[in-house]
């Protein structure tokens, strides 16, 4: 059929006029015309293996597009009043689910995205939570449900976030604060029943309101016991018991102790000074031996000086005191008296006769006198309460005699430190 073989053919058949050449010619031609046939059969089979892989290319290619759109699980739906985690919807991976505070999920917490390119579980819901499912609103009031919270509307009589107090009609401005609460009230069979948490009584006119109980007013002047040694501190619902510095509050927390400062390392004492303990505080005291004329005194321990001897015939020297002798005593205020506050003793009298004596002027004969106790002893006595804070000192000399000559005066020196509280 190919119509340039048919032209060719068409040509020879006019111009050829010897037969025989004619038959040769012609033999040629159709030997041409198979060949051409043949090559046309290959070329048309050829185009169609062509046409075949095509095709086969194009659905193979159609099918990849298909698989790689579908390979994602379809898109969720967002949560209303909550959220959703997670943007990947690819095969294996989560999704996850929240609500917004007030709401509760109903459904699965999280989902995934299967090989089936499905979810797992089910599509949740927030769903407003319930507040009132708790009946939380009391004495008959009802409960109002509102997104994360609930309303009471309380019945008649009752007021309050959950009406827990009574006729709060019209409170005093004074209801609020930490010393006034509102009361807890029950009806029981028709009669209110109002009580307080501890430490807060009912308020005399409103029987809706408590009021805290000032325990340092209530126990004041020592009724009931004192409160508090010291300072009695009032606080909403309590009280607590304070202690000037000095002082720690005891462990009942009532009473006041001293600090020892001198045992507890809390003094300034220098290294050649000692460390006397006082109530509500210390004293760093130093012991200097005295100068007197024509004597000489040597320190022979931390608190005592004793007189060198005595050039022979100095009688100046041996008249002056044989020994000074330092004490020092702590006392509380208004301390009461008469009571004897030391003792002085001679330990191996030589003599027939010892004297006691208080030295010193109007102030200290104010304070204290000196009295015998026995042969050998003399007693330092208070003779009226000292008001702290005082220091107050007293000497005592003890003479020793023998048929009313002076053998040895003996010199004590007393120092009292009176705190500024009577503890
Ligand atoms: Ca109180
Ligand atoms: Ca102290």
């Amino acid at each position: 059929n190919c119509p340039e073989s048919n032209k060719l053919l068409f040509h020879f058949h006019i111009f050829s006029k010897d037969g025989v050449f004619l038959q040769e010619i012609q033999g040629s031609l159709k030997q041409v015309q198979k060949l051409l046939s043949s090559h046309e059969a290959s070329y048309m089979q050829s185009l169609r293996n062509l046409k075949k892989k095509i095709n086969l290319l194009l659905s193979s290619a159609a099918r990849q597009n298909t698989k790689a759109i579908n390979s994602t699980c379809p898109k969720l739906e967002s949560l209303i009043n909550g959220r959703k985690l997670g943007k990947s919807h690819s095969i294996g991976h989560e999704v996850h689910f929240l609500c917004d505070p007030g709401y509760e999920l109903v459904g699965s917490e999280s989902r995934v995205c299967q090989e089936s390119l499905t979810w797992s579980g089910q599509q949740p819901t927030c769903r407003d939570i319930n507040e009132c499912a708790s009946s939380p609103c009391l004495n008959g009031g009802t409960c109002v449900d509102e997104v994360n919270q609930f309303s009471c509307v309380c019945a008649k009589g009752w007021a309050g976030v959950t009406c827990q107090t009574a006729a709060a009609s019209t409170l005093p401005a004074a209801t609020t604060g930490p010393y006034v609460r509102p009361s807890r009230c029950t009806i029981v069979q028709g009669t209110t029943h109002c009580t307080c948490e501890p430490g807060y009584t009912i308020s005399g006119r409103d029987s809706y309101t408590c009021t805290d109980i000032d325990e340092c007013e209530l126990f004041h002047n020592g009724q009931a016991g004192r409160l508090c040694l010291h300072a009695c501190v009032n606080t909403p619902g309590g009280y607590r018991c304070s202690c000037p510095a000095g002082y720690n509050v005891t462990r009942d927390g009532r009473s006041c102790k001293d600090i020892d400062e001198c045992a507890t390392r809390q003094n300034n004492c220098t290294k050649d000074q000692m460390c006397i303990n006082t109530y509500g505080g210390f004293q760093c005291v130093r012991v200097d031996c005295p100068k007197i004329p024509n004597a000489t005194y040597v320190k022979t321990s931390p608190m005592r000086c004793e007189r060198n001897p005595c050039p022979v015939d100095n009688k100046a020297c041996s008249q002056a005191p044989n020994s000074f002798s330092y004490h020092y005593l702590a006392v509380v205020s208004n301390l009461s008296a008469p009571r004897v506050m030391f003792r002085v003793s001679a330990l191996r009298p030589i003599g027939d006769t010892l004297r006691f004596s208080l030295l010193g002027g109007r102030p200290v004969r104010r304070h204290f006198t000196v009295q015998r106790s026995d042969r050998l002893t003399g007693e330092l006595m208070l003779a009226s309460p000292v008001q702290g804070p005082a220091t107050l000192e007293a000497e005592v000399e003890m003479s020793e005699l023998e048929r009313r000559v002076q053998l040895g005066k003996y010199i004590t020196k007393v120092t009292m430190f009176v705190s500024q509280y009577e503890f």
